[in-house]
């Protein structure tokens, strides 16, 4: 019986912790549900990665134990060599191709969807500057030009109390990242893509910038710094709100820089 309670108060106390992490999926390969379409293409490069390193892992497996169940030095048989077998071609070069192959398939996959998901058209009507701080966030957005006054974080226990960055839903978002102190990682699990923000990263570079397109799943999602900046950076937590367009309409009218609040 005390076991039973110490279980009890153990599940409840892991899923009390564990309110920032989404539900995970086989059917997903364990990846949170994506609120991106950008997180179509991270999903369907993973799922069939995982089934072909599966495929190639029970391959070897099979393998493995085939040699070992009917390859076994007979206990009959005096203490011998067994036949020398040198220079099989057609073996040879089976092990050398399926591999190229294989790492081929890969990378010819890997680089075509980085190339869409690191791509920066410009054009996005919302576009969020980000600034990473030890240990929190500011998020200024600028909507068709306007911009809106900047939300800053502490560092906090919980995703819900930390700054909040609002984004419409089916929408073009360009995020430009950037940070003064430390090395941190902008991370949103729902978008299924991390990047790191460095400092010292010129303006004009590309590695600052990347887009999303929000899909039609309004929501409040969890945030997180992804690299070790110090002593509070597990508690480097934001939250990402997607709200329908009528919705963001209104917080821009309400947030617009030099308004009254
Ligand atoms: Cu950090």
């Amino acid at each position: 019986m005390p076991r039973a309670a110490a279980l009890a108060l153990l599940l409840a106390t892991a899923t009390a912790c564990a309110n920032d992490v989404p539900e995970a999926d086989w059917s997903r390969g364990l990846l949170p549900e994506h609120i991106t379409t950008q997180g179509d293409v991270v999903q369907g490069l993973w799922n069939p990665a995982w089934i072909a390193a599966l495929a190639t892992g029970v391959v070897v497996i099979v393998l493995i134990v085939w040699a070992a169940i009917f390859h076994r030095k007979r206990k009959t048989t005096k203490a011998e060599l067994p036949p020398q077998v040198r220079y099989n071609l057609p073996i040879e070069m089976l092990y050398t191709l399926i591999p190229l192959v294989m790492v081929s398939v890969f990378f010819f996959f890997t680089a075509r969807d980085s190339a869409v998901l690191t791509r920066v058209d410009g054009d996005a009507r919302v576009k969020v500057k980000v600034e990473a701080f030890q240990w929190s966030w500011r998020f200024t957005t600028t909507v068709d030009g306007k911009t809106l006054q900047p939300v800053a974080g502490m560092p906090v226990s919980d995703y819900h109390q930390g700054p909040q960055l609002v984004l419409p839903v089916n929408s073009k978002v360009e995020f430009d990242l950037s940070t003064d102190d430390v090395i941190h990682s902008f991370w949103v699990p729902a978008f299924l893509f991390k990047r790191d923000v460095i400092p010292g990263i010129r303006e004009d570079n590309p590695g600052r910038k990347f887009e999303i397109t929000t899909l039609n799943k309004p929501e409040v999602y969890a945030g997180r710094c992804a690299e070790l900046c110090g002593v509070d950076h597990s508690r480097m937590l934001f939250s990402v709100k997607l709200v329908p367009q009528q919705e963001f309409d209104q917080y821009i009218a309400t947030n617009q820089a030099g308004s009254a609040q």
